[in-house]
């Protein structure tokens, strides 16, 4: 093959070329031997900005929420072996939340690979361990077709129901010379079209219906306007926790994510229809499938797999999101359906009713979500670590006015959430999106991925932490008196302080005591652009009205202390 010089180009710098064409702003990693040519490429061409990040399981968080935050792909690149390992349980978050992620992989040269001949940084079948924690794993195997492999790997991660992906690409073939492809452009994204006949049906049926409801989830993200022309004919709203934000949570017609209380279940017993579009009615979202949903029960889903799955359903229609909402938008608009006018003033009761409920239920927070939700306005970043405070309040409020403004983490891992709220960050900052970033936090997840805030520092990310700071696991002290007789274990945990902490990394912190000096603090802490951990002193300011203990399921089981448990056995 014949190169002219400024045409030839290493593998990685083919990899830096396509992944401008996708659009990708930003990507977050950590670098090693085995994906240097692929950032000496980000580098000299200048056009990625790349986060270091301090270990590949923050990367991997950062990217999926520049991802979600974005409504973009997201990026982040590992080395090989112990590398690929440790960014696992942030794949497993991107794939519980259904995030377009790519994640690169270096891999060990190929004429040794699958040797076991103890090269550095070998995993044993690494594929298959990056399988089982993505939508799917790549390896390219050749020169030839390492731009194929990616085009491949790309338009799996956002296709839906979108997902990370991983691709492997050995370090000889990254460094080896080849080429400047002509066409760099990322292959197409197909839309499930919905079969008419069955939108047809659906809208037949959902104009019996007097009082709707449509349950939203982050697979209908994109379908705000035809969710609009549903409202305009009467249909009340509530979502999940990944589908906030698809209506503005200042809606009137909307409950918001207020979708488990028991004031809604009692609401859901006077609708007689609920459309669930993209949503997997998460276990810790109904009471473990229990939750009394309206029937009938109609569902939405790009994912064929999803029909029946968690409730039976009483029909499914498979395709987008949007396509659907549109089609039966269309044919109940033509009908001149109009749903009761009844429906919508009983839902605003409903949900001041459980939004006054939780606010009482904070006791001092209460104030802390009021004056955050003011200093946040309408534009910024929502993004959350598993911890007592998002569970009660931080699912619901802060109000997001944007689908792509609430990151948590869904599948329930503590220490995601703030270098989650870094990757927001980032991507706030390369879309110019106007975006400050609120993260919110406990200081027992918080500790989890303490050295990513160099990281924050470094990269001069525009957010405030919130660090609810109880010293210790709040939740789990809160389980073991609930379910294990008051027997707490494990749960008391040594705090850095904060103060000491922060001022080693010049990162600008300021506590709170007492909720009267909460204002202050909180004009100090968005003064102005850039990093603030606000230390939320929970020891010096109170505990909770009501009480946090696990996921809400409709059963408890108490766990006798070890001699009650044989006694009760005889
Ligand atoms: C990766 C991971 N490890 C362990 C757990 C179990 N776990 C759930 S909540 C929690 C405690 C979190 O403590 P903190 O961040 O201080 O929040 P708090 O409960 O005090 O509000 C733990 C250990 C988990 N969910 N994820």
């Amino acid at each position: 093959m014949h190169n002219s010089s400024n045409n030839t180009v290493t593998v990685g710098a083919v990899v830096a070329a396509f992944l401008e064409q996708c659009g990708v702003k930003a990507a977050f990693g950590v670098i090693s031997i085995h994906n240097m040519p692929i950032l000496d490429a980000f580098a000299q061409r200048g056009a990625i900005r790349f986060v270091p990040a301090r270990g590949e399981a923050g990367a991997g968080n950062m990217a999926d929420a520049y991802a979600r935050s974005t409504a973009s792909l997201g990026v982040c690149l590992t080395s090989t072996g112990p590398a690929a390992g440790n960014i696992a349980g942030s794949l497993v978050e991107a794939l519980t939340a259904g995030t377009p992620l790519l994640h690169i992989t270096g891999q060990i040269e190929t004429p040794y690979l699958d040797k076991g001949m103890s090269y550095i940084h070998e995993a044993p079948d690494q594929l298959t361990m990056l399988k089982a924690v993505s939508k799917a794993a790549f390896r390219v195997r050749s020169v030839e077709t390492a731009l194929g492999t990616l085009k491949q790997a790309v338009q799996a991660a956002l296709t839906a129901p979108a997902g990370p992906v991983s691709v492997e690409i050995p370090i000889d073939i990254q460094s080896a010379l080849t080429t400047m492809p002509a066409d760099l452009s990322p292959l197409p994204i197909a839309v499930a079209a919905p079969a008419e006949d069955a939108l047809d049906a659906l809208a037949a049926q959902l104009a019996r219906a007097r009082r709707p409801m449509l349950w939203l989830g982050g697979g209908a993200r994109h379908a705000g306007a035809a969710v609009r022309r549903l409202q305009a004919l009467g249909f009340g709203v509530v979502t999940s926790v990944q589908g906030r934000g698809i209506v503005p949570e200042d809606d009137a017609g909307s409950l918001g994510a207020y979708n488990i209380h028991k004031p809604v279940e009692d609401f859901y017993g006077r609708c007689d229809a609920m459309l669930v579009v993209g949503s997997r009615l998460r276990g810790n979202e109904t009471l473990k499938y229990e939750l009394k949903l309206p029937r009938p029960l109609y569902r939405v889903d790009a994912d064929p797999a999803a029909e029946g799955r968690c409730y039976v359903t009483d029909a499914f229609v498979c395709g987008d999101a949007r396509r659907v909402l549109e089609g039966l938008a269309d044919r109940l608009e033509a009908a001149q359906y109009q749903a009761d006018a009844a429906l919508l003033k009983d839902l605003k009761a409903v949900r001041d009713q459980v939004v006054g409920a939780l606010f009482d239920g904070l006791g001092p927070y209460a104030e802390l979500v009021r004056q955050v939700q003011q200093a946040a306005g309408r534009n910024f970043n929502w993004v959350r670590d598993v911890t007592v405070s998002n569970s009660t309040w931080g699912n619901r409020e802060l109000r997001v006015f944007a689908p792509s403004a609430g990151v948590h983490a869904t599948g329930g891992g503590i220490g995601q959430g703030m270098p989650m709220a870094i990757g927001a960050a980032v991507g706030a900052a390369v879309t110019d999106s106007g975006r400050k970033t609120f993260c919110l936090a406990g200081d027992g997840g918080f500790i989890l991925n303490l050295g990513e805030l160099a990281t924050l520092v470094q990269e001069a990310c525009d957010m405030v932490i919130v660090l609810m700071n109880d010293k210790g696991y709040g939740v789990i002290k809160n389980i073991q008196d609930a379910q294990y007789g008051g027997r707490r274990a494990y749960v008391d945990l040594h705090t850095p302080d904060y103060t000491q902490l922060c001022a080693a990394l010049a990162l600008p912190h300021a506590r709170v005591s007492s909720m009267a000096e909460l204002p202050a603090r909180l004009e100090q802490a968005t003064a102005q652009p850039g990093p603030f951990l606000l230390e939320i002193d929970m020891l010096a300011i109170g505990s909770f009205k009501t009480t946090f203990a696990g996921p809400p399921t409709n059963t408890i089981t108490q766990i006798p202390a070890l001699g009650q448990a044989a006694a009760s056995v005889e």
